[in-house]
C-alpha cells in the first residue's frame, strides 16, 4: 500500500447503488406504490429518495402527491412496499454485484484495509446474503443502526467506531448527495460514485469500480487532502 495507507485504514461502503444495483428494485416497488396512489413518479424523481429511509421515502411520495395519511396508514403502506421489494430481491444472484466491486474489495482486504457496509436499508443483510457478500465486510450496519437520518453522519460514525478507527482514517464510498454530505460533515474522506457534477462535495468521483485500483484511489484522495 502507499504512504497514505498509514493514514487510511478503513473503507466504508454504502450498499444500494454502490455495491449492488438494488436502487432499480426499490424504484420498481416505490413506483408501484405511487401508481396505486395516483402519484406521478418518473425515474429521475427517484434520485431524490436516495439515502432516505423507508418511512422518509414514503413521506416524500405523499408530499409530492399532496396526500395525507395517518401514522397507521403510513406503516401499512411502508410494509406493503417492503413486501414487494423483498419479493424482488429474493432471487438476487451473486452476478448482480456491480462490476469491479469484488476485485476492489479483495484488493482492500489483501492490503490489510478494514471494510464496513453502512446502509440506510433495513434489508441490507438479505441483499448481502443473496449476493454472497457477507464475508467481505468486517462490520455491517443496516438501517436499524443509526437513529439520525443523513446528512447527519451518525451511520458512518458508527461504522468507523466499529472498525475502531477515526473518521479521518476512513474513506466513505457513496452515490448520493446526502450520503456524501454526511461523510463530509463527519470528517471522512469521500469517494463519490456517479457523475462529478452531481456530487460536488466528494473529494473524488468515479463512475464505478470497473478497473478501479486501490493505489489510484489512495493517491487521488491523498492529493485532495493535501490541496484541501
Ligand atoms: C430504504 C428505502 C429505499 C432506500 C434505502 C437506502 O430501504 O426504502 O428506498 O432509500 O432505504 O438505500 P429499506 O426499505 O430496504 O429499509
Amino acid at each position: 500500500m502507499t504512504d497514505l495507507s498509514e493514514k487510511i485504514k478503513g473503507f466504508v461502503f454504502n450498499l444500494d447503488g454502490v455495491i449492488v444495483d438494488t436502487a432499480k428494485y426499490h424504484y420498481i416497488a416505490w413506483r408501484r406504490l405511487a401508481d396505486e396512489m395516483g402519484v406521478d413518479f418518473p425515474p429521475e424523481q427517484h434520485d431524490k429518495l436516495r439515502s432516505l429511509s423507508r418511512m422518509e421515502s414514503l413521506e416524500k411520495i405523499l408530499e409530492w402527491g399532496g396526500l395525507y395519511m395517518t401514522e397507521a396508514e403510513k406503516l401499512h403502506w411502508a410494509d406493503v412496499k417492503n413486501n414487494w421489494y423483498q419479493g424482488l430481491i429474493a432471487n438476487m444472484k451473486p452476478e448482480e454485484v456491480l462490476p469491479g466491486v469484488l476485485p476492489f474489495l479483495d484488493e482492500v482486504r489483501n492490503s490489510g484495509g478494514r471494510t464496513a457496509l453502512s446502509s440506510a436499508s433495513r434489508n441490507a443483510w438479505a441483499v448481502l446474503k443473496s449476493t454472497r457478500l457477507e464475508s467481505y465486510f468486517d462490520v455491517v450496519l443496516d438501517g436499524s443502526a443509526a437513529r439520525k437520518a443523513k446528512p447527519h453522519p451518525e451511520c458512518f460514525l458508527l461504522a468507523a467506531a466499529s472498525l475502531q478507527l477515526a473518521p479521518a482514517e476512513c474513506i466513505v464510498f457513496d452515490d448520493a448527495v446526502l450520503g456524501v454530505r454526511a461523510a463530509r460533515i463527519g470528517g471522512f474522506h469521500i469517494v463519490g460514485i456517479g457523475k462529478p457534477e452531481h456530487l460536488p462535495d466528494a473529494e473524488l468521483v468515479i463512475p464505478g469500480f470497473t478497473d478501479c485500483r486501490l493505489s489510484d484511489i489512495l493517491e487521488s484522495v491523498e492529493k485532495m487532502a493535501t490541496v484541501g
